[in-house]
């Protein structure tokens, strides 16, 4: 019975799941994870992100992915896992981020040797040392100039799902064309992370999935293709430089004989990879519309399936493209797990302690809000970083405690809304969804149930599954997606964490608070 592989590279680890099915079982039998910081110190990351001056800047190290690649690999090589059973490999990468290669790229990856370490090889392949990642904000111009160019934000948003995003990849590479030019004309393909990923794994040149196409403001929601108007608006002869899109069940091609010789896979299929969001969709089984994930990772986000893409019409949410051929809703915050933990560290808790103060402190915070925006914000945008209180002193532990987090779902809430559906269930995931007093005050603020899910990192599971049910449609008739999520991908029923009445109350009423601190914060008018 096939095993199938799913790999996730996220902005601070690289993680890995195999699962086994077939014969009606369904199960995972290999999981591990490895902490980019810990495992390659010698990049110098923190959190994953390359230090530097400037805060507005966020770039990342691709030899780091791929030494990182390297190592995962070896260790499902080493699991004792019956690996000729391997069928198919697919995978998720934190969203936005760009990979630079040169002319010389193409060949190197059809020959890579199993001799040399797969670093070695890919750095010559480089035409940029760095890759700018999904935390970077720093292309507000460039995100003018190209909004302007196609005829405002609205019309690039009614076609490419988002108007433009500081992070998202297009703006990204107009200013490294602006900025480098020569580098910029010595690059013959952009990769996404995803895409260069799967590369290094096919050995060959890898498609971008419709899914994480939709995060560059370059490609056509509606048609998966390409929009000429956003390639010119953003950057010179860029159409001969962007992988083809094709469907997320696509195959690139057999494992490359470097994995094959250096470690003794099997030609298993690689299936394109897609973006950390897409693939947590499936990986919460969130298969039909008229529910919600949220996910608490590097990054919070809150999504959920679209049959049509609904476009946001205040412009602070996403419409991507779906692994299921459908589009998925997004919206995302990128003060997450990292401002939780700068509140834990500065009264130096551990989670358990962080967590008590929850239990024992009143919902709605006595009215206090904190707005954690330790770095630029994406949802609401601020670019100018900076915690900012309403009524609540900066020494007050335990109202801090409660402050970052309730004012991060009430963000949530409020800024989801836009995607129209009517939350009653909420699927959790992410590292902090461990946490059952974060997830009791997300249910209390949303007035939903909460629960969570046996599998804690829902990317890698849901790139797995996608390597099974495209492995799968290629063998015989393709599986619904209801039957590629059955039992593994299905909230574990008795994690449900109910919303308690009187504190969804309190919460109504602290979310105009929120509401108003928030606008106030960002210098708009009060909307009480
Ligand atoms: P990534 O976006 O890199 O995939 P993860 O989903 O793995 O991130 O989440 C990692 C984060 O989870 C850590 O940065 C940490 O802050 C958070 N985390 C882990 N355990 C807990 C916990 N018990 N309570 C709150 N947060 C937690
Ligand atoms: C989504 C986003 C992040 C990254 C990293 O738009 O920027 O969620 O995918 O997780």
């Amino acid at each position: 019975m096939p095993l199938y592989l799913g790999l996730d590279s996220s902005t601070q680890s690289l993680s890995a799941i195999v699962l086994d099915i077939g014969d009606g079982k369904r199960r995972v039998v290999f999981e591990d994870s490895l902490s980019f910081d810990e495992t390659f110190p010698d990049y110098g990351t923190r959190h994953g992100v390359l230090p530097g001056d400037d805060p507005l800047v966020a770039v990342s190290s691709p030899l780091m992915w791929a030494a990182a690649l390297d190592e995962m690999m070896s260790r499902v090589s080493r699991a004792g896992l019956d690996l000729g059973r391997l069928a198919a490999v697919s995978g998720s990468a934190q969203q936005h981020g760009s990979v630079y290669l040169n002319a010389g790229a193409a060949r190197a990856l059809a020959s890579l040797d199993p001799g040399r370490p797969l670093v070695d090889q890919v750095r010559p392949m480089l035409s940029r040392p760095v890759s700018p990642i999904w935390m970077d904000s720093s292309t507000g111009a460039e995100c003018r100039q190209i909004a302007s160019a196609v005829g405002g934000d609205t019309v690039l948003a009614q076609h490419t799902g988002s108007r433009a995003f500081e992070r998202f990849t297009g703006p990204q590479i107009r200013k490294f064309a602006q900025r480098e030019p020569d580098a910029y004309a010595a690059t013959s393909r952009i990769h996404l992370v995803s895409s260069f990923l799967a590369s290094l794994l096919a050995g060959s040149d890898a498609p971008v999935d419709p899914g994480d196409g939709s995060g560059m403001n370059l490609m056509d929601l509606e048609t998966g293709t390409w929009w000429g108007p956003a390639m010119d608006a953003t950057a010179p002869g860029l159409r001969d430089k962007l992988p083809k899109i094709a469907p997320a069940s696509a195959i690139v091609g057999p494992l490359a004989a470097y994995w094959t010789k250096r470690y003794g896979f099997p030609a298993a299929r690689v299936v394109v990879w897609s973006g950390d969001n897409p693939c947590s969709l499936i990986g919460t089984g969130l298969v039909r519309e008229g529910r919600l994930a949220v996910s608490l990772g590097t990054s919070d986000t809150v999504f959920g399936l679209m049959r049509e893409p609904r476009v946001d019409p205040t412009g602070t949410g996403h419409v991507f493209g779906s692994p299921t051929g459908e589009f998925m809703g997004l919206t995302c915050f990128k003060n997450g797990s990292l401002a939780r933990e700068r509140i834990r560290d500065k009264w130096h808790l551990s989670w358990d302690e962080f967590s008590g103060i929850l239990r024992s402190t009143p919902p709605g915070n006595g009215g206090r809000v904190l707005l954690p925006w330790f770095e630029p914000e994406i949802t609401p945008a601020v670019t100018e970083p900076g915690v900012r209180r309403c009524g609540l002193a900066e020494d007050d532990r335990d109202g801090n405690v409660r402050g970052v987090i309730e004012a991060q779902m009430t963000s949530m809430a409020l800024h989801s809304r836009w995607m129209g559906v009517d939350v009653d269930t909420i699927h959790a995931t992410g590292g902090a969804a461990a946490n059952r007093e974060i997830l009791q005050v997300m249910a209390d603020v949303f007035d939903a149930d909460v629960y969570q899910f046996e599998v804690g990192n829902s990317a890698s599971l849901g790139a797995a599954l996608r390597a099974a049910q495209a492995d799968a449609a290629v063998r015989g008739p393709a599986a619904t997606w209801d039957e590629v999520v059955r039992e593994l991908a299905e909230p574990v029923t008795t994690s449900r964490i109910a919303p308690v009445p009187e504190r969804v109350a309190v919460y109504r009423e602290f979310a105009r608070t929120y509401a108003a601190c928030e606008a106030e914060a960002l210098g708009r008018v009060s909307v009480r």
